[in-house]
Formats: C-alpha cells, structure tokens, sequence
C-alpha cells in the first residue's frame, strides 16, 4: 500500500489554521526557531525491520492483522511512515529474519519509497534450523572454535548482505555469557569474543562502522560478556576506529545514569548509535518517550552538547535507530509515536540556552542550571516539529491522519491477517 500524496495535502491544509497559530506562539517562545527546524527537516531515525509486526513475550502474543510478510512489505511499512512523518527515511534489517535475494530490486524499492538502508544486524543468539553447531553455550565467546567460526561467517556474510544494499554498517549483539557462576571463565569468554571481533571487524568494508551493542541481562542472568557500557569500550578501542558502542535505552541495570555514560563515550569518539525505546524494568522495549521523556530530554542535551564539541553533524555521524516491541499496540502507531517522542526530544534540547547553562555551571549556580534545562523540557515544541513535517512534505498530523485513512484496515484488506517474522 502506498499513500496518495493529495491526502497529505488535503490533512495539512485542514489543519494549517490551527498549525499556523500554534507556530506563531511557538516561534515568539524560542530563540532560534528557524534554525531548529532546520536540523529537524535533516533528522532521520532507522525503523527495525523486526519491529513491524506485532512483538511478544515468552507467555505469548497476541498479533494483529496485515503484518508484513516479506522484506517487500516490510519497506512498504516503513515507506508509509515515512511519507506521513519524513522523519522514518531508513531501515535496519535483521538477518537471517530478513533473508535479502535480489539485492539491486530492493535498493530500487526503498529507492522509490525514500528510504536507505542502515545498520544491517548479525544473529548468533538463535539457532537457525539449518545451521551445524548451537549457539547455546555462546557465539563468539564460545569455548569450541568451530562454534566461533561458524558465528564469525555469519557475521562476514551480514556485512556482504548489507554491502550489496548500501549500508554503511552492522550491529552486533551477543547473548553470550553465562547462567550460573563457574559456567564460564570470565577472561576466557572475553579472549574469544576479542578473537572473533577482530576477524569480523578484518571483513568489515573501508567506510564502514561496527556497533557493539551492550546488555545488562538475558538471556543470561548471571553474566553477559558484553555486559555494559565499560565492556563493549573495552572491546572497540581494541578493535581500531572502526569500531563504536552502540547503546539500547533499555540494556542498563536500573536508574543507570545514561546521559553521562552518553557524554563520556562521545568525549572519547566511541559513541556509535543507538537503539531507541523505553522501560520501566528492564529490556522492556516499550515506545521511546513513553515513560521517562526527561530521561530521553537529558539524552538528547548530551548528544546535541557533546556533538557539537566535536564538530559532529547531528543528521548523519551516529546512527539514530529504534529497538522497540508493540504488544497491545499497531506496530505502525507505535513507531509514530517513537518518532515523535525523538523529535520533540532532539528539538527541545536544541532550545537548550547553552551559553546560560555554562555560565550557571560556571558559577555553580545549581538552581539556576535546572531551571534553565527543565524550561527547555516544559517548553511545547510541538509545532516546529510539525513545521518541519510540512516543510519536507508530510502530515501536520502523522498519527491522525493515519487513523483517518484506516491504513491499518486497507493493509489487513491487502494482506489478511497474517503475522510478520521476527521477535
Ligand atoms: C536484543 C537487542 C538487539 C537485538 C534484538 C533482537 O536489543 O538489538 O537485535 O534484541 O530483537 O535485546
Ligand atoms: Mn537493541
Ligand atoms: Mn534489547
């Protein structure tokens, strides 16, 4: 399905009276407007491929209907977000939960519908039914060097995938680690994982990054031998320069203090990307923005701050993606709304009174540096990003007029009630 653009047309003129006075108010409160919504219109964040049918939990799922059932659909899905917010121009595929055959086909795909492609992911957390030896025990930490050369070839062969669509890099997340204690050898299991890296990162193109995701816990609950954020910097300032750490919002143990774990690996030029969502627990992978937005605000101050201290373009020098499960919700409006949550995030800390909160810093002036950081919080942005959506060509109203369409209805017409792979 593919949206006629005379509806986005016909929405944003309905609403461009109500838009235009929330604009005028919002631009006579913030300095800068224009140069905000500027960096809003170059802002792009990658939608997972796994991330467009319904998720689940190990009790069970619940999918809805007119989920994508191919790579095809699946940048079809993405196409039609992008074309109501212009802010959703990339993908991340999964392999092999996303098997590409002809490569040149689906580059002319995403093409068409605007969208490229970013991280590809590796998979050696599941066995795949073809496959010859388990991942049970680990991928590359395992203690059989089969084992390890096995997940090493994956790897090599996700990055010839992701050569031939025009990535630029691959993330790689491992479960690796241990149960109980005694299981493993803690320094064993980070020897191998280092061997192994090395040899993905010896396939790894010339202009492209490797992202070494980090999780607290689970599948393994007693270690992950890329537990934090201290080990994966560990392994990547190994690797060479190539090599970055990714971090997913809901890998930390509780009330980890991301925003300074942002600062300091951007200040060490090891910050790679991110994978987007929310939590209240765990790894809950919930809409980004939908519990703790100041968390997400304060994120976004860091990035915008310590970019900006290294002459970093916002738009394209970190690979801004989602990791995110829809259980009760339309994967679809989910995603718009993490989106959106991104948006207003970015944009607020943009409006940050940067020079003010030096001078506060500067003079210890500790209530006036909150002051400053929580007016930029409760300041509605709201219509900048709408502005830029209009400047770019999308809706006023994204989740509106997706309602208004009854897409969702159309898609389960199109494509029945069936279920997408993945998570
Ligand atoms: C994991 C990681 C990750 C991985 C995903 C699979 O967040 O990035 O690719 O789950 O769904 O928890
Ligand atoms: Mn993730
Ligand atoms: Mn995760």
């Amino acid at each position: 399905m593919r949206l006629d653009k005379k509806h986005i047309d016909n929405h944003n003129t309905d609403q461009s009276a109500l838009h235009n006075k929330r604009l005028r108010f919002a631009k006579d409160e913030i300095a800068d407007a224009d140069q905000i919504i500027e960096k809003l219109k170059a802002f792009q964040v990658a939608i997972p491929s796994w991330a467009l049918g319904t998720g689940g939990t190990r009790f069970g799922r619940f999918p809805g209907g007119g989920e994508p059932g191919t790579i095809e659909q699946k940048l079809e899905d993405v196409g039609l977000l992008h074309a109501l917010n212009q802010s959703s121009g990339a993908v991340s595929l999964h392999i092999p939960w996303d098997i590409p055959q002809d490569h040149q086909a689906l580059k002319n795909l995403a093409a068409e519908l605007g969208l490229s492609f970013d991280a590809v992911n590796s998979n050696t957390f599941q066995d795949q039914k073809d496959q010859e030896y388990s991942y049970k025990f680990g991928s590359l930490q395992n203690v059989d060097k089969q084992v390890r050369d096995q997940a090493i070839a994956h790897n090599l062969e996700v990055i010839r995938h992701g050569e031939a669509l025009g990535s630029k890099s691959i993330t790689v997340w491992l479960s690796d680690g241990s149960c109980f204690p005694g299981q493993i050898n803690f320094r064993r299991a980070y020897e191998n994982t280092l061997e192994s890296l090395r040899e993905i990162y010896a396939g790894l193109p010339a202009d492209w990054k490797l992202f070494l995701e980090y999780k607290a816990f689970e599948p393994n609950f007693y270690s992950t031998t890329v537990g934090d954020w201290g080990q994966s910097y560990s392994y990547v300032n190994k690797l060479g320069e190539k090599a970055y750490t990714l971090v997913d919002l809901g890998h930390h143990l509780p009330n980890a203090n991301i925003e300074q774990i942002v600062s300091l690996l951007l200040m060490e030029g090891k910050l790679g990307g991110f994978h987007f969502n929310d939590s209240k627990y765990g790894d809950d992978d919930l809409t980004t923005g939908s519990i703790k937005p100041y968390q997400l605000f304060l994120i976004f101050n860091e990035l915008v701050e310590g970019m900006d201290a290294r002459g970093m373009n916002h738009a394209n020098d970190l690979g801004w993606m989602i990791d995110a499960s829809h259980n009760v919700k339309d994967p679809l409006e989910d995603l718009l709304q993490s989106v959106e949550a991104l948006m207003i995030a970015y944009a607020q800390a943009l409006s940050v009174d940067k020079q003010a909160l030096k001078q506060a810093q500067m003079e210890s002036d500790v209530v006036r540096a909150q002051e400053i950081l929580q007016h930029a919080f409760r300041t509605d942005v709201r219509a900048l990003v709408a502005e830029a959506r209009l400047q770019t060509g999308g809706a006023l109203q994204p989740l509106g007029l997706f309602r208004d369409l009854q897409v969702r209805k159309q898609l389960v017409a199109e494509r029945g009630f069936q279920q997408s792979t993945g998570l």
